[in-house]
């Protein structure tokens, strides 16, 4: 079994229900432990969007890497995500944060995810369930990583799935 780090965030249509109907898609190829409360969250890169919701989870799997990958966009695609533009609007994104300590660096899957060290929307909720688990590139802590983040994009409390 592998420890795998989700984070899910959405900003179109019914924003919480995007949200647990991927966490109970993704039960059948991972058992999903502790699940971050939701965070309102300031659209980052691409401005013109609404508001996002998101959460991160840890869950156990049996699946590889990749083989989650295609799994998480086959959830995405059920949930009615289109492929457009980058950081586009979207029902649902569902993203490997860190997969075990592993570093993996493809064209089609970097992890940890290469921008998760950088985002408050990522790194607020990862505080909530994983504090003190280390970043294996930066070799920091999730609440170090938090700690140094200067940017001040609005990232709000907002319920609980
Ligand atoms: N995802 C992006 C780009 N920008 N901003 C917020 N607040 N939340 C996201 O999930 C997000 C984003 C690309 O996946
Ligand atoms: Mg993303
Ligand atoms: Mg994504």
């Amino acid at each position: 079994m592998s420890t795998v780090y989700l984070g899910l965030g959405s900003n179109l249509g019914d924003r919480e229900a995007n949200l647990v109907k991927a966490l109970g898609l993704l039960t059948q190829q991972v058992t999903i432990g502790q699940v971050s409360s939701i965070y309102e969250t300031e659209p980052v890169g691409y401005l013109e969007q609404p508001w996002f919701l998101n959460l991160v989870c840890v869950g156990e799997t049996k699946m590889d890497p990749f083989g989650l990958l295609a799994f998480a966009k086959e959830i995405e695609s059920e949930l009615g995500r289109v492929s457009s533009f980058p950081n586009a609007p979207r029902p649902i994104d569902i993203d490997l944060l860190l997969y075990n300590d592993q570093k993996i660096d493809t064209e089609d899957l970097t992890i940890p995810h290469p921008r998760m060290a950088q985002r408050r929307f990522v790194l607020a909720p990862m505080v909530e369930i994983a504090a003190s688990v280390i970043h294996p590139v930066d070799r920091k802590t999730m609440k170090e990583l938090l700690t140094e983040r200067d940017d001040s994009t609005q990232v709000r409390k907002w319920g609980n799935v």
